[in-house]
């Protein structure tokens, strides 16, 4: 199909290409929700060093998801990926309560960056299999959520080795994205317009 065909498709149909990064602290899960999206399969993972860059269609939306490394010396490389960005997934491994309180200052970092501050944010309460896990309004209130102002978020409980949740999730960000672009919001912020 031409090109100018397939646009002309999308407009009726509202068909729609978001760019998502996903970010969160090593181990969080992001990889291993990237495969579950994409292929609907777990394959084993391990550390990123750089990123993943999967398409994943949900609805009527093609996202581009961003799997970018969540090591500490990895972290200063994740404002690369806000460029042109849509909306953020942020993970959080629900168990790990001793390093929420980083987790909460590196999620400010991201959204309080010029290049994100319209984008819409699903943060994924992730393990919530694992015993002694944080709940989504813990989770919630550790990255101070309610507190932020003129933002879109929803945080999704997750279990991404089964994938549960996950599609959940997605629906909340697709609904978000096309609803601020149908009433003229932007969601993208790109460098030359920081
Ligand atoms: N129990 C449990 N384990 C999970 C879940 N999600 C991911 N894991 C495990 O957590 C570990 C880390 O998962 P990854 O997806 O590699 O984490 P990551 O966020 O991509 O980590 P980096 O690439 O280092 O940033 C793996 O052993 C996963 O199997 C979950 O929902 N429950
Ligand atoms: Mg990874």
């Amino acid at each position: 199909m031409g090109n100018a065909m397939r646009k002309m498709l999308d407009k009726v149909f509202g068909n729609k290409e978001m760019r998502v990064v996903m970010l969160g602290l090593d181990a969080a899960g992001k990889t291993t929700i990237l495969y579950k999206l994409h292929i609907g399969e777990i394959l084993s993972t391990v550390p990123t060093i750089g990123f993943n860059v999967e398409k994943v269609q949900y609805k009527n939306v093609l996202f581009t998801v961003w799997d970018v490394g969540g090591q500490e010396k990895l972290r200063p490389l994740w404002r690369h990926y806000f460029n042109n960005t849509d909306g953020l997934i942020y993970v959080v491994d629900s168990q790990d309560r001793e390093r929420v309180n980083r987790a909460a200052s590196e999620f400010k970092q991201i959204v309080e960056d010029p290049l994100m501050r319209h984008s819409a944010i699903l943060v994924f309460a992730n393990k919530q299999d694992l015993k002694g896990a944080l709940s989504t309004a813990e989770v919630c209130e550790a990255l101070g959520l309610s507190q932020m102002k003129g933002r879109r978020w929803h945080v999704q409980a997750a279990v991404a080795i089964r994938g549960e949740g996950l599609y959940e999730g997605l629906d909340w960000l697709s609904g978000a994205l096309v609803n601020m672009q149908r009433s003229g919001q932007l969601t993208s912020v790109t460098a030359a317009n920081r």
